[in-house]
């Protein structure tokens, strides 16, 4: 299983909104076939294991165990059942790191495969399986994006002025704050960062693809200089007045009340699983009150303090020596899913 894991490893960044998934087939403590999804829509890992096996060792298929970091699919996608395959393949055990949350699948795999007699052993190294995939278990199992916070504060907890920009990150910081918005499907600011710090919000100082990015404007007062508006990445403008697509800016009208569930959940209608917020202050504290967060990453400059600036969000009912509260509360999800 650790296998299958270091293999689904090498699709990172290729197959989301899909699950990093590998596999692996062994007959008497030798790996006979090894695959995992490599892209987005394209043949699942099951299918590329089998695929891998050397012709003289056909023969050993049947006799083999897979090994499969998540429950092989059961439904028609882009691709037909890995589940299918399997029987077809006549391989009579299989182990399954942990079970599929989306909905086509659901338990409906491991189901199969035990109907046509084949031996199923569920829940090994369960736990980094789903960390592995934590944005895809995270959006199937609470109907909403992962949430990453993220802010730099001074020494003395202050992330800036109300007025003025002040530099807290340096070039290293900078370069890794892209690496992260390359790794998340969308990136998230509020109005008052957008006018003060007229981010851009881009991947330049990595290799890797633009997040979409998204701004709260809820009066649709912001200057249209402003560089997040530039069209070259897709951009969602969430506000109360107006729905438009202009290029690649997009307007979504909300309703004032629980505007922040509204976005979450227009995120979740376009299947975007993960999104990186990153500021300002009250748009930080709004998500953390509503406990609207996965993970929070801060950039602290030991060497910077400033006085009367905006003080950092604050982390209510968030113990440091607890971090993993969020991991153990998406696994009682994925507990109670059955
Ligand atoms: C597997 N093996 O390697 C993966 C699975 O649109 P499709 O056909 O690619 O199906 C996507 C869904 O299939 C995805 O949401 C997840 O439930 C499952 N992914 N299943 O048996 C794989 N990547
Ligand atoms: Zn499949």
């Amino acid at each position: 299983m650790s296998r299958c894991l270091q293999l689904a490893e090498l699709s990172i960044g290729n197959v989301a909104p899909n699950p990093m998934v590998g596999a692996v087939l062994v007959y008497e403590d030798k790996i006979i076939g090894e695959g995992y999804h490599q892209k987005y829509g394209g043949p699942h890992a099951e299918v590329n294991c089998i695929n891998n096996v050397k012709e003289e060792n056909n023969f050993l298929i049947e006799k083999a165990t897979l090994y499969v970091s998540l429950e092989p699919c059961s439904h028609y996608g882009k691709t037909p059942p890995c589940a299918d395959l399997i029987i077809k393949n006549k391989i009579k055990k299989v182990v399954i790191g942990c079970k599929d949350v989306y909905k086509e699948v659901a338990g409906s795999g491991i189901q199969k495969l035990q109907n046509a007699g084949a031996e199923v052993i569920t829940g090994v190294l369960e736990k980094d399986c789903i960390q592995l995939n934590i944005r895809f278990f995270t959006f199937h199992l609470k109907f909403r994006p992962y949430i990453i916070l993220k802010w730099a504060q001074t020494a003395n907890g202050k992330i800036g002025y109300a007025e003025k920009r002040i530099l807290i990150s340096n070039e290293y910081s900078n370069r890794l704050v892209h690496k992260w918005r390359s790794e998340e499907a969308a990136i998230l600011a509020g109005t008052n960062t957008a006018l003060l710090d007229d981010p851009l919000l881009t991947t330049r100082l990595w290799k890797g693809k633009n997040a979409v990015r998204i701004v709260i404007d809820k009066e649709l007062k912001l200057p249209s200089t402003l560089k997040i508006f530039n069209t070259d990445v897709k951009t969602f403008i969430y506000n109360l007045v107006k729905n438009s697509t202009e290029e690649n800016l997009v307007y979504i009208k909300l309703d004032k009340e629980n505007f922040i569930g509204q976005i979450l959940q227009s995120l979740f209608e376009m299947n975007i699983q993960s999104v990186m917020i990153e500021g300002g202050a009250r748009t930080l504290q709004s998500f953390i009150n509503e406990g609207l967060w996965d993970e929070a990453r801060v950039i602290t400059n030991e060497s910077v303090t400033i006085e009367n600036g905006i003080a950092a969000p604050e982390m209510k009912n968030f113990n440091l020596q607890k971090r993993e509260r969020y991991f153990d509360d998406v696994i009682s999800y994925y507990k109670n899913n059955d």
